[in-house]
């Protein structure tokens, strides 16, 4: 098969975990016989730096002309702690999800045996737990109108979704809940918000399509908890934008770390592939990043953007090795793991 995949590191840790997503794409298309060919592009800080716009058209061109995206992350502190900042890495995210069309984010929750007792989670608690989380990419109050008034004294952030963009997400959560344990969890505030009344209601007539998954529904505070004590209850769950951003991030802790959650991004166009990580830069440039989130990234893209089931296994499956064969980076390792087992980021990259 050939394809022209594109790479796109971002910012901090994305450009030292991408290259070692990169290697192992480049390791399927030698073991497998296919022809990946590459090209790179600038987003987040480091195009503003180089360009002063986070998302160049150029990027955007090149995104839409290649077969997928391999994509790092996005984020500097100068900007954290200037909240006044009128261009920011960030709006490159948000900008190409919109180009994009990219309006469905799949993050996988997967729980790799050896990792049990790298969470602060009871492993009796954790075992077994396998979730799909569907979160909506591109709406919600990251898109909504934004601003200050009342000479700057008050700023509002409207959240806004329409029936369509609830429905289109809410059938891909309950096909891909079809092809899993056949249980969806739909997650809203639908007691206080109207955004949240109206993808409860649109939820509800979608679910009528599919009477072979079982159904329920969660306020957002509540499976904040529930996540925690009882993981392996969930299979599906489909969300709004924001309430899937944090949602995520709490469940990485099932995971064991940020640095073990891939995801994909697709809908309309160009599919992008993305740790679920920031560009984490207290550890930038110590060579200590886990680089399994964007590895299991590229196992995400061989798989949705190119077909490549078998491939995509034989990523996953070397992660198990690695782990099995007892090596960690810094944020997997336990007080029992020896610190011969403990590899930066290039090292366990190249056992993997
Ligand atoms: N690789 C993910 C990433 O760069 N995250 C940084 C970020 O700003 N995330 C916000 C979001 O995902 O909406």
């Amino acid at each position: 098969m050939k394809k022209n995949i594109l790479i796109v590191p971002g910012d901090g840790i994305g450009q030292e975990v991408t290259e070692v997503g990169k290697k192992v794409l480049d390791k399927i298309a030698e073991k497998f016989g296919h022809e990946f060919t590459y090209d790179e592009a600038l987003i987040g800080h480091v195009a503003i730096e180089a360009t002063g716009n986070p998302l160049p058209d150029e990027t955007l061109a090149k995104m839409k002309n290649s077969d997928a995206v391999l994509f790092g992350a996005v984020g500097h502190p100068k900007y954290d702690n200037d909240p006044s900042a009128k261009v920011r890495p960030e709006q490159g995210l948000l900008k190409m999800r919109k180009e994009l069309g990219l309006y469905a984010n799949l993050r996988p929750i997967k729980l790799f045996d050896e990792l049990l007792d790298a969470s602060s989670i009871k492993p009796e608690i954790l075992k077994g737990a396998d979730i799909l989380f569907f979160r909506e990419l591109t709406g919600d109050i990251y898109f909504g109108e934004k601003g200050r008034k009342d000479d700057g004294d008050s700023a509002y952030d409207v959240a806004a979704y329409s029936k369509f963009e609830v429905e289109r997400i809410a059938r891909k959560a309950f096909e891909a809940a079809r092809t899993r344990r056949k249980k969806l969890c739909s997650v809203d505030k639908a007691n206080v918000l109207e955004t949240s009344r109206l993808w409860r209601e649109v939820v509800q007539a979608v679910a009528k399509d599919y009477p072979d998954v079982e159904v329920e529904y969660q306020f957002v505070d509540a499976i904040a908890m529930l996540l925690i004590k009882d993981p392996k209850k969930f299979d599906v769950i489909v969300t709004a934008n924001l309430f899937g951003d944090i949602l995520t991030d709490e469940a990485s802790q099932i995971a064991g770390s940020m640095g073990m959650l891939a995801s994909a991004s697709v809908g309309d166009g160009t599919g992008v592939y993305e740790p679920i990580h920031g560009s984490a830069h207290d550890i930038t440039g110590k060579g200590v990043a886990n680089p399994m989130a964007s590895v299991l990234s590229a196992a995400l893209l061989l798989d949705i953007s190119f077909g490549l089931k078998e491939e995509s296994n034989a990523v996953i499956s070397a992660v198990d090795a690695v782990l099995k064969a007892g090596f960690r980076t810094g944020d997997i390792a336990d007080a029992s793991t020896p610190k011969d087992k403990i590899l930066g980021t290039a090292a366990i990259g190249k056992e993997i």
